[in-house]
Formats: C-alpha cells, sequence, structure tokens
C-alpha cells in the first residue's frame, strides 16, 4: 500500500496530523492506497512555502521558467505507460483513454505554457503626442488551484502549467477521490529541478483543505474545476475578500443532430462524446436532440451500436467503458435512472450496474443507457448526471431546439451536427454556451477560451486567457511633454 505524501517546500512530507484517508481502486472496489487527510495547518505550511518563493521565482527569467516546465513536461512523457496506468486505476477509466488523452493532455499542458509564456506580451496605448501608456502584466502571488475528479492529472496542470509560467507560486489541491498522478507529479518536479515552494501540493478532503486554501487571506485567487454547488460555495467565501475566481463547473450539453448531417460520422462521434470516461466528461453531450424525420434512424442504430460498447476490465484493450469513479457516485448516476422512469422515461439500454467477475465483483460499473421519452424540461434533462447516460428527444424545427437547448442552468458545450454552413453559424451564434463544436467533439486547441456561461461558471481557461488571470495588470501612463 502507498502512503501518498504532500508536496510542500520541495519535500514530500506527512501530514500535520498524521491520519489518512482511504483511498479506493473503483476497477474492483477495494482500498489500494492512503491519501493525507490535510487540514488549514498543511495548507499554511504550503502557503508560506510559496510566500518565501515568491520574490525570486517571480523575476525567474521567463527562459529558464519555460526549460524547467519543459523539462516536466518530458518527464511526464517518458513516464505515460506508469502514469497511465496509475491514472486508471485511481479513477477507473480505460488505461487506453489514459494513455491517449490523459496523460498526453498533461505533458501537453507544461510545454504549451512552457512556451506560451516566451511569446505573452502586453498592450501600449499611445495618446498621439501627449503620452503613452503601457501595461505591465505581473504575477499576482500565491495562487490556489483546486481540481476533480474526472480528468484527474489532464486538469490539476491545466491549472498549475499557467500560473507558475506566469510567475506565480502554487498551493493545489488534487481531489481527494483521484490524487494518485499529482503525487507522482510532485516526484517528477523534484527530479526537474523545480525550485521549492513554486509548487506545493496539499492533499485531503475538500471541505478541510479546498475550503482552507479559498478561505486564506495570503491567496489572492483560486481557480476552481468542479461541481457548481462547490463553485457556488467557493465564490461566496472569496467575493468578499476580493479574489480573482476562475471557475469551470458543471454542465449538461446538448447535441444538436440535424437531418443533414453526415451520419456516419455522427454516429461514431456520438457514441464518444456520449460515453467517453464513462459520460464523466463536463464536456459530454448527455441531451441527445434528433431532427424527427431522423429519429427513427438514430434510434435504431446507437442503441445497437451501445449494446456492443463494452463495459470492462479498464487494463483490457476491447473495453470501451471502464469503472465510474466511486461507490456513492455509481449509486448517484443508477439514482437518475430511476428517477428517469418516474418521469416516464423509456431505457432503450443499459440503466443497471453490470457485475464482472473475479477480482473485478466489487467493482462500480455501469451499462452505458439511453433514455427515450422524456420531456426537455423534467429533472433527468435538467440536472447533470455525470455519468454514462444520455437522454434521445425528437425535434420538428430550429427554434424548438434551440429552446430546448437553452433550457437548463448550464451553459459549457454544445454539439451541432448539420452540413449546412449557414444553419451551423446561425445555430452556433444562439447557443448560450462557451464553445460549439460543429460537427465534431473534443477537437481542442490549447490556445482557445474554454469555459461555460451561467451556472458553468465565470472567466476562461486556456491560451492567453490564463494568463491574463494569472497576472495583474497595471497601466503605466507617461506624459511626454
Ligand atoms: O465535486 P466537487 P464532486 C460535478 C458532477 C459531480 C458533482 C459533484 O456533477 O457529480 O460535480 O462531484 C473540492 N471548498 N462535477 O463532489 O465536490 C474537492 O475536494 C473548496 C463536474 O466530486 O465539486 C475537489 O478537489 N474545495 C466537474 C474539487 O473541489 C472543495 C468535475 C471538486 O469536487 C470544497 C467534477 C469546498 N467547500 C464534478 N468542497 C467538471 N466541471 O468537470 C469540495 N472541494
Amino acid at each position: 500500500m502507498i502512503n501518498i505524501k504532500n508536496y510542500i517546500n520541495g519535500e514530500l512530507i506527512e501530514p500535520v496530523g498524521q491520519t489518512y484517508i482511504d483511498n479506493y481502486n473503483p476497477s474492483i472496489g477495494k482500498v489500494y492506497s492512503y491519501i493525507p487527510d490535510s487540514d488549514e495547518r498543511d495548507v499554511e505550511l504550503a502557503t508560506e512555502a510559496a510566500l518565501k518563493a515568491f520574490p525570486s521565482w517571480s523575476v525567474t527569467p521567463k527562459d529558464e521558467r519555460s526549460r524547467i516546465m519543459l523539462k516536466i513536461s518530458e518527464l511526464i512523457e517518458k513516464n505515460l505507460e506508469r502514469f497511465a496506468i496509475a491514472e486508471s486505476m485511481d479513477n477507473g477509466k480505460p488505461v487506453s483513454l489514459a494513455r491517449m488523452v490523459d496523460i498526453p493532455r498533461a505533458a501537453a499542458n507544461f510545454h504549451f505554457y512552457a512556451t506560451a509564456i516566451l511569446h505573452y506580451a502586453s498592450e501600449s496605448h499611445s495618446m498621439e503626442d501627449t503620452a503613452i501608456n503601457y501595461t505591465l502584466r505581473t504575477p499576482v502571488g500565491v495562487a490556489g488551484c483546486i481540481s476533480p475528479w474526472n480528468l484527474p492529472l489532464y486538469l490539476f496542470t491545466w491549472k498549475i502549467a499557467p500560473a507558475i509560467a506566469s510567475g506565480n507560486c502554487v498551493v493545489a489541491k488534487p481531489s481527494e477521490v483521484t490524487p494518485m498522478t499529482a503525487y507522482l507529479l510532485s516526484e517528477l518536479c523534484i527530479e526537474a529541478g523545480l525550485p521549492k515552494g513554486v509548487l506545493n501540493i496539499v492533499h485531503g478532503y475538500g471541505h478541510k483543505v479546498g475550503a482552507a486554501i479559498t478561505v486564506h487571506p495570503k491567496i489572492p485567487l483560486v481557480s476552481f474545476t468542479g461541481g457548481t454547488k462547490t463553485g457556488a460555495e467557493i465564490a461566496r467565501v472569496a467575493a468578499p475578500m476580493f479574489k480573482k475566481l476562475s471557475l469551470e463547473l458543471g454542465g449538461k450539453n446538448p447535441n444538436i443532430i440535424f437531418a443533414d448531417c453526415d451520419f456516419d460520422k455522427m454516429i461514431k462521434t456520438t457514441l464518444n462524446s456520449s460515453f467517453a470516461n464513462q459520460g464523466q466528461i463536463c464536456l459530454c453531450g448527455s441531451r441527445i436532440f434528433i431532427e424527427r424525420s431522423i429519429y427513427e434512424k438514430f434510434k435504431t442504430e446507437f442503441v445497437t451500436r451501445v449494446k456492443q460498447m463494452k463495459v470492462g476490465n479498464p487494463a483490457d484493450k476491447d473495453s470501451k467503458l471502464g469503472a465510474v469513479v466511486s461507490k456513492s457516485h455509481m449509486e448517484k448516476v443508477l439514482s437518475y435512472v430511476d428517477l428517469a422512469k418516474q418521469e416516464g422515461g423509456t431505457v432503450l439500454c443499459g440503466g443497471h450496474q453490470v457485475k464482472l467477475e473475479g477480482e473485478f465483483a466489487e467493482g462500480y460499473y455501469i451499462a452505458p443507457t439511453v433514455i427515450e421519452g422524456l420531456n426537455y424540461n423534467c429533472r433527468t434533462n435538467q440536472e447533470e448526471i455525470f455519468g454514462p447516460v444520455v437522454t434521445l428527444t425528437p425535434f420538428d424545427t430550429e427554434e424548438e431546439v434551440l429552446m430546448y437547448a437553452n433550457s437548463t442552468q448550464y451553459g459549457l458545450a454544445s454539439i451541432v451536427w448539420t452540413e449546412n454552413l449557414t444553419r451551423a453559424h446561425r445555430v452556433a451564434s444562439n447557443l448560450h454556451a462557451g464553445i460549439v463544436w460543429i460537427n465534431c467533439w473534443l477537437l481542442r486547441d490549447l490556445r482557445t477560451p474554454f469555459g461555460g456561461v451561467k451556472g458553468s461558471g465565470v472567466g476562461r481557461e486556456g491560451g492567453f486567457e490564463a494568463l491574463h488571470f494569472f497576472t495583474e495588470p497595471k497601466n503605466v501612463c507617461i506624459k511626454l511633454k
């Protein structure tokens, strides 16, 4: 059994309270390591270390910061297989997915911001011959980064990389449900020569460690990804302290399928946008709206293919779905299937736990689930389920489907399938969402703004948006005469 340690001031250390939390492997439903049950004392140590490192790190030349970050990126790539297996064991996702998506993306996050910082420039505003203004962009200080369990290392590094690239020091908290790869990352940071105190990782519960980061007076900005309720709690505490906040929260994304789409491409991608990572991606399209003239064709083809998706041991090459992240999450997702039935829905396939054999018998597996016959405004179609569950709803007009699509409290991503270019632009501009994918899904250019509207959050990550967030602009005005 591995005892995970906190990474504070360049060292791997035990939590002050010396207590630990059980860490489950969801694919077998058993404890396989222990996580520090840290509290505000550990956050205090981490913040002191970060404050001590800040004066030097914030003036370390960009080239040097970049060099160290590139080294971290290289080390992640070198350890790809080990990290992919660790991510799968911690989270339940197929190893193949972690190998193809999660871990390469974590390396890419460091690589991207190691180079982005070299190209980051600030503005100047000339007032003809009266004066010249220029904007200084300086690191803010100690950044709090709090991340969730669905894409553990991917989302953790998506925050840390821009924060340290722009000269901040960080107190970070990975999800207590999936802490392992953040722990492995701390070992790589030591190996890469990241100066002590620049990145500090404190493991533990949200209500202890996350809350202590949020309320700490010396942490002036918080970047958070997680549930909408938690985001609201963080905003409630941080707003009166005038902290900078970036909140990337839940989604209930529409996948809008017009009859003129490229059917084969659409079906293939829709299987993915529905069930990748067991549906536990805030960008998954869980509400599928299909133009009525192709509704039956879509339903037949889609359900046939969903039934063929193998749910199994995450290490098996042909497993399309692994385990969901925890027992309580499995129960939550299955409770939504019961709710859907009560709301008049018909389960076309799935809707139940999958019991595997042997050592996987106690794992948390759910069959990919497709439900039809629900109103667009019932709870099943309004609340984030965050599991392998999608609903099918027919529509007749563009106006009607836009109303359905925009009807939730969320507004993160949308997917649109049509070969009609004019309609694609029109629908994209009328969707209330931070991201619209036309004829694709999860195609990501790291330079683009990433985030949502309404209950899906505040602020944008990605590209220079993140560097703006992690720096404070200061205008200097010089009179010329
Ligand atoms: O997330 P939490 P949970 C959604 C999804 C899921 C629901 C709840 O619907 O079912 O949220 O998931 C830390 N102060 N998403 O409960 O609690 C926590 O320790 C500060 C969407 O796992 O929001 C973890 O590190 N921090 C989502 C992080 O917040 C606190 C991804 C996220 O956990 C805290 C995950 C507090 N008071 C879940 N309480 C997405 N948008 O991708 C908890 N945390």
